[in-house]
This record gives structure tokens, sequence and C-alpha cells, in this order.
């Protein structure tokens, strides 16, 4: 006979990965074997940007108070090095949040007129 789920039914809890596992070793007994914690806390993502020659240091400043809650004087600190150094980072954030505070970077500069250019990669 199948087994009727309702929609309303709090789903059933799959079976959780025994913490240990059966192994034979080469005597022929079983041993327990405890297997290695395989969770991962996820991969955190930089926002980085980059340098170029036409976008205003103001306007640089303005995204990074705006859109990183940066103060003034660490906006500016974090604009020097990205005008200096060829790129600097904003922002620590998960992957989805780092992709979005891309895109805002990108049609803010876009809707301005400015060549302003943004990336997220995985922090090392
Ligand atoms: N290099 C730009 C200038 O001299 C300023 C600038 C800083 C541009 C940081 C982009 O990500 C940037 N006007």
């Amino acid at each position: 006979m199948k087994t009727v789920v309702m929609a309303t039914d709090t789903p059933p809890t799959p079976p959780r990965t025994p913490e240990f596992f059966p192994q034979h070793d080469d005597g022929g007994s079983v041993v327990l074997e405890r297997r290695k914690q395989k969770l991962q806390p996820p991969p955190m993502y930089q926002v980085v940007m980059l340098n170029d020659d036409y976008t205003p240091m103001e306007f640089v400043v303005w995204v990074l108070q705006e859109l990183f809650g940066k103060n003034q004087e660490e906006a500016t600190r974090i604009m020097l090095k990205i005008h200096l150094e060829g790129r600097g980072v904003c922002g620590v954030y998960s992957r989805d949040v780092a992709q979005s505070k891309v895109e805002q970077i990108l049609m803010a500069a876009q809707h301005s007129g400015h060549p302003l250019q943004a990336v997220s990669e995985p922090v090392q």
C-alpha cells in the first residue's frame, strides 16, 4: 500500500548518516570508525572594486558610504587604496549578498555614466 502524505503533515525526517560505520579490518573482524564531520561553513565572498581613469573619486567614496556603510574617513581610505593599487575590498558577505552588491555598484555606475567595475570573489 502507498503511504499518503498530506501537504499539511510535517515531512518525514531524512535518515541521519550514522556517526559510526562498520569497517572490516584485514583480520576479518569488524571495527567501528568515526566518520569525519563533513559540514563546512559556507564560503564567504569579498566585493572588490577596480580602479579606472575616469570614475570621479567622490563617486567611489559615495558608493562605499551608501552601499557598504563606510564612514567618510574609511570610504576615502579604501578609495585611495583602489586608486593606488588597482583594486580594493569593499566588504565580505555570503555569495548571494556579495553578487547583489556588485550588481548595485554596476547599476549606480551605469546610471551616473561612470565605467566603475566591481567583482565578487571567494575569500582565500
Ligand atoms: N582613479 C580614479 C580617478 O583618478 C578614482 C577611482 C578610484 C576610480 C577607485 C575607481 O574604484 C575606483 N578619478
